[in-house]
Parts: C-alpha cells; structure tokens; sequence
C-alpha cells in the first residue's frame, strides 16, 4: 500500500487537527445519523488517543465518533480520491456525506477506501469515523479471557491479555488523496550485492491491466541510471545496476530516490540497497556481521497516547543514538509508517511485528478466528512495509502461551494441547511471511518457559527472559548464571543466532540503595550490566534489546506503580535512569 505523496499527478490533503467528538456507548449514532453532525461535541485531536485527553474518557473502550469537514477543490475532479486512516484501534467505520464507504478490522495498520463518487467536488464535505476498540476473545490481541500467567497480576480493570494500556481512536493521519483514473498501484523493491556494484529489482503494477510503457530511475546526487518499464496486463518489471553503490546500514544510511513515471502517473520511494542473512550464529547485513542493540519499545506518551507524535518520534530517536543503539522491535504491534520512513533514514534496524501479542491457543475455535485475523495483519503489514531497507526481519507473534505455562514451574506442560495447536498456528504465520516476503528473516519471540519447539521455523531465535526480575528476583549471579546457560542451551538446540528481545527490571526513577535492591536505579543498571557483559562473550547473541526504551502506561494493577510499567532506561518523560548510562558504556565502545 503506497504512502500518499503531493506531486504533478497526485494530490493529498492530511486532516490532522481538531475534530468534534462524541461518544456513543449505546451505539445509536449511526440510526440517528451522527455522521451528519454531533450535537454534543467536544474536541478530540486527530491523530491521538482519547484516553488521555480527558479524564472521564481514560476507561472508554466503547464506540466513540469523530466528524470533521473538509474542503475538496473542483481541480481534483475527474481523478479518483481516496479516504486513508493511518490507524484507528480497534474497528473503524468511515462515512462521507452520510454514505458508509467502509469498515475496517484491526488496529495500527493503514486503510483507504473510493471516495470519489461521494464527493463535493469545489465545496465542504463532511467527514465521520466511528471507532471503538472492545476487548474481545477473538480479537488480536484478545482481550476478556483468562491469561495462563494470571489476569489479575498484570489487569484488573481492564481484561487485557497483554501489558499495555488499550488507548482508543484514530492514532495516526486521516489523508485524503487523489491519484489518476489509471496509475500506479504498488511497486515492490528488491535489493542485492555482487561485489561494489548494487541491484535493485523493481515490479510495478498499475490499477487497470493496461499494456503501455513507462520509466523507472534511480537518482543519486546529479547521476542516474533507468531504464523502460514494458507495462503487460498492468505490470512490469525491470532491474537496474549501480557500479560502485553506497550500501545502505545502520552506521551510513544512504537512500537512493526512485522514480516510477508512467503517462498519468508518477511515485517516489526512497530505496536502500543492502542485503539481509544469517549465517551460524551471526545476522550478515550486506554480507557483514552485525548487532541488533537497542530497545523494546511503545507508541506511548503522556496526552497522545498512542497517537503519532513526531517532536517525540525524533527525540526518541536521538536518545536512542544517544545510548549508542542501532535497532529495536516495534513491539507489540507495527509502528507508524512515518516512524518507519524515519528508520530508514537515521540508519535503525527494525524487527517489525504484527499485534499478535499473548496469543492463546486454548481450543481450534478460538485458534481458527484469531489465525484469520493474524494471517489479515501479517498481509497488510507486508505490503505496507515491504519496501523499508530498515526492516530485517518480520516477526509473528510476541510471547504466545501455552494453556499451562507456569512461571512458578517452567516445565509443567506436558499434553497440554495448546501446545501442537499453537505450533502449527505459528508455523503458518512463519511460512506465510516467508512466502509474501523471501527477502527478510521471520521470527517469532518467545516467552520463558514457552516451548522452543516452537521455534524451529524462525531464522533468528528470539528470547524474551527476566531472570532477576520474575525469576529469581533480587538474586543476581544466580539468575545471570542461569541466562548464561540458557543461552548456551539454546545455542546447541538451534545453532542459529539469538536475540535477547527482552530483559529489563522495573525501576522507579529516583529510588536509590546500597546494596542494589529491586525497583532500585542501582538494581536496574546492575541488571543491565549483567546481561551485557554475558551477552559480550557470546559471539552467537546478535543483539541486546533491553525492556523496555520509555516507562509506558500498561493497565492498573498490584504490578504496575500508578498505572505504568516503569522498565524503561528512560522515564515517560524522557528523562534517563541510571541504567541508561551502563548503555553508553557498552554500545558507545
Ligand atoms: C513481557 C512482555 C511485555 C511486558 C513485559 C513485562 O514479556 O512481552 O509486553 O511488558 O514482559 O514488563 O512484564
């Protein structure tokens, strides 16, 4: 799905502002036409949760509506427009001069739906989107169910099966934009290596099964090379060469500008050559060993919640860089794409993940529902990001869970069904990620405890462990003693590389002791350091993603101090803990 670009062909209109707002918790908006006007509005900004924007809203799950209206010029008609939600959590229902034009399922990813035929052309239009985001079984991620690890632990307000708070509403750009009756519908671009010189595969498709010609150019500085595109049935292909190409990585990020142009239409994307690999226990990027160290992470702040907020995306950037990190995971659900546009940009090497997180397998019904909504995200995810050089790899599901996982007894799960039911729902997600993208690695990551068999399709092992938090808490060399053989462990059974993608302790920012007791910063660093330093010896370990970037508001409960999960290097404000530091010493080496 083509990100909406301003250009002689195309035109895009973003709405992001104040729109009214209203909620709707007795679903009468829609049989008493709400989407021609609220009569009880309040403001509400777009993008933005509305958790946090006003109090009495911080607990509403249900239906809420946003109308604003917007101006399309006469000069756009005759082309065809779209409407595109950057994301809406749970389910979005949009409505243009009172007409449903569509709905769509599943949060953080992208939806556009023909408006053209609805329009105003040269006056106002009003625009409606109705979102609610209930916590449901069937739903990814599920809500309303009981967790193997215990509901009540880490939500007791709010049934989540997962530890963040379900912010609600629109998080990310409404866009309107127009493209030409005929035009360019997708382009997938793949890259290679041989030697100094770059490769760079480009498909294009346009929307009607037309045989024209058309051009492809890569451009760099004041050079160029193209060549024809030879449209057949609306597709072409075409391979350009680059003598002598700047290799796109995390330490020199270089983009090239490629430019499809046809007749009616034209795009450009920015590109990265580079390759992707695994070989024993390394991840090759162009064909060189590299570390994937940084973070998890959350789109969370104070008041935006999980709206995009760019001041924040690149200040998080640049404490980031700051700690001397080069990659994280865009837990638990795909980032904005203009968050993706900025990995590319600033050189980070991104695992991108579907909202699979804390999937049950608890009977085939349930497994069924939430596997046609997994293999959905995975699709949408894909096509939206498959053209980012800073996306290495896919990931398919964070800490899946077996019906018996224990975390006080990790091996008590023999004929639990979950278990083969659970692998052959992930291993469909693998091959189906495999089979929409062979260019970049597949992984899933897995909780402790959880069964490794479930693993063996993924490329790159991905743990997520919290010896000297949940386990073994306050007993550091024992618990360090413990990862350490692990690792090792798991290094035998795959013999391929491992990533920490999770390991951190909670940390109230400000707390001191001596010695290190837990919710201490000294505690905290100590843990870091730790890890880092066994990590370090391993040559398999491709990489330290500490839990968590930021502190992030998760759901109230006896395990969340004022409602947040206080993991973070960093406060939610941005301030850091002095664990942040111990980064710097070992990344800035
Ligand atoms: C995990 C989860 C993450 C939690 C974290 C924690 O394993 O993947 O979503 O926030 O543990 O802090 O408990």
């Amino acid at each position: 799905m083509l990100y909406p670009q301003q250009n002689n062909s195309r035109n895009k209109l973003d709405l992001s502002g104040i729109w009214d707002f209203q909620i709707d918790p007795d679903g009468i908006g829609e049989a008493n036409g709400w989407f021609n006007g609220l009569h009880n509005a309040r403001p509400m900004a777009v993008p933005g949760s509305w958790n946090e924007q006003y109090e009495d809203l911080f607990n509403y799950l249900s239906l809420g509506w946003y109308v604003t209206s917007s101006f399309v010029p006469q000069s756009w008609q005759g082309e065809r427009v779209f409407i595109r939600v950057g994301s809406a959590c749970y389910f979005g229902t949009v409505y243009v001069n009172g007409v449903k034009v569509g709905t769509h399922d599943g949060g953080h990813l992208p939806f556009a739906f023909e408006i053209s035929e609805h329009l105003n052309w040269g006056s106002e239009n009003v625009i409606a989107i109705s979102v609610e985001n209930e916590l449901q079984p069937t739903r990814v991620p599920s809500g309303n169910i009981q967790s193997p690890l215990g509901g009540g632990m880490l939500a007791s307000n709010m049934r989540t099966t997962f530890d963040f708070f379900p912010f609600a509403g629109i998080h990310r750009p409404v866009i309107l934009y127009s493209v030409p009756q005929t035009h360019i519908e997708d382009v997938t671009v793949v890259t290679d290596i041989e030697g100094s010189d770059g490769i760079v595969k480009v498909e294009v498709k346009l929307n009607s099964p037309l045989t024209v010609e058309g051009r492809v150019t890569l451009s760099f500085g004041d050079s160029s090379v193209g060549a024809i595109l030879d449209f057949d049935d609306g597709a072409a292909q075409a391979t350009l060469y680059v003598t002598n190409a700047r290799f796109w990585s995390d330490t020199d990020p270089f983009l090239y500008a490629l430019t499809i142009q046809t007749d009616d239409d034209s795009y450009t994307l920015q590109v990265g050559i580079r390759t992707i690999a695994v070989q024993g226990g390394q991840i090759l990027l162009n064909g060189k060993a590299v570390k994937m160290n940084g973070f998890g992470r959350h789109e969370d702040f104070i008041a935006s919640g999980k709206g995009l907020n760019l001041p924040l995306m690149v200040k998080d950037y640049q404490l980031m860089r700051w700690t001397g990190a080069n990659s994280y995971r865009t837990s638990h659900y795909p980032y904005s794409e203009e968050e993706m546009q900025l990995a590319d940009r600033e050189g980070f090497l991104i695992i991108d993940e579907i909202p699979a997180v804390s999937l049950q397998f608890e009977s085939d019904e349930m497994a069924d529902a939430r596997l046609k909504v997994c293999l959905q995200q995975l699709d949408e995810l894909i096509t939206r990001d498959k053209n980012h050089a800073s996306v290495l790899m896919w990931c398919v599901a964070n800490e899946p869970l077996p019906a018996s996982l224990r975390l006080d007894n990790l091996n008590a799960k023999a004929e639990d069904p979950s278990v083969p039911r659970g692998k052959k729902f992930l291993e469909t997600l693998l091959q189906r990620a495999r089979q929409l993208d062979p260019t970049r690695l597949v992984t899933l990551v897995g909780v402790m405890g959880g069964p490794i068999d479930w693993m063996h399709e993924c490329d790159v092992i991905c743990l997520n462990r919290y010896w000297g938090w949940y386990v073994l808490g306050g007993q550091l060399p024992a618990a360090l003693a413990t990862m350490e053989k692990e690792l090792d462990d798991t290094w035998q059974t795959f013999g391929k590389p491992i990533l920490m993608t999770e390991f951190g302790a909670d940390t109230m920012a400000g707390m001191h002791g001596h010695p290190a007791v837990m919710w201490t910063e000294e505690y905290q660093a100590d843990y870091i350091r730790g890890h880092l330093a066994v990590a370090e010896r391993k040559e398999f370990v491709a990489g330290m993603q500490v839990w968590n970037f930021a502190d992030f508001a998760a759901v109230q409960s006896i395990m969340r101090v004022g409602g947040l999960n206080m993991k973070g290097v960093f406060t939610r404000s941005r301030q850091p803990k002095m664990a942040a530091h111990v980064l710097r010493e070992f990344w800035k080496k």
